[in-house]
């Protein structure tokens, strides 16, 4: 059976977000269709756009998985709300959010799914876990850490070191 590379981002800013980015991580592999190959560090970051709201706990994860691309979304989603995500304010708080940056190769403009994430090439709370990760990364035909270093937020995260 085929397999593509996926990088998920996860993100928490309401609860005991360091539990629940442990959890989400095992939840999202909690199936015979996915398998983890790679795992970042956990990062706080100052929230970017939004209303007024704690800063994030932020980490990127690589999985090989068989489902498509929209079935991994509704994967992401079944996940999430585990998690007792409420959709309520756009980019407002949330105790997790988990979106899909590359699906391989695949690319899609549609608004359901969007890939790569539309955002993700500007933002260090992806970009920066992501080359610490995976230091050969590429988003777009550009390498993930000079991407993460031109990045506005860059100066709003720090390594999170625990509770
Ligand atoms: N959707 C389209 N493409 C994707 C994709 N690649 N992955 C659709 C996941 N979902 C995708 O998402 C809204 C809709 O986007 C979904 O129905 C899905 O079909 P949502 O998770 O319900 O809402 P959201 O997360 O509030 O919106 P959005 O646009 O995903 O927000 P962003 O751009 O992800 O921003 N600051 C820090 N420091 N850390 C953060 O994690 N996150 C955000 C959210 C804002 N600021 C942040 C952080
Ligand atoms: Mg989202």
């Amino acid at each position: 059976m085929s397999t593509v590379r996926s990088v998920l981002a996860l993100g928490s800013n309401l609860g005991a977000s360091s539990d629940t980015l442990v959890r989400a991580v095992a939840d999202l592999v909690d199936s015979e269709h996915v398998r983890l190959r790679a795992v970042s560090p956990v990062v706080r970051t100052k929230p970017v756009g939004g209303p007024e709201q704690p800063d994030y706990l932020n980490m990127v994860i690589e999985v090989e998985t068989d489902l498509g691309p929209y079935e991994l979304l509704a994967h992401c989603q079944s996940v999430e709300d585990v998690h007792h995500r409420k959709r309520t304010v756009r980019w407002g708080p949330r105790t997790l959010d988990v979106d899909i940056i590359t699906y391989g190769a695949w690319t899609s403009d549609d608004d359901a799914l969007t890939i790569p994430h539309p955002r993700a090439a500007s933002r260090a709370f992806v970009l920066q876990p992501w080359a610490w990760m995976d230091p050969g990364a590429e988003l777009g035909g550009r390498p993930v850490a000079g991407l993460a270093a031109e990045a506005a937020d860059l100066a709003g995260l720090v390594p999170f070191e625990g509770v």
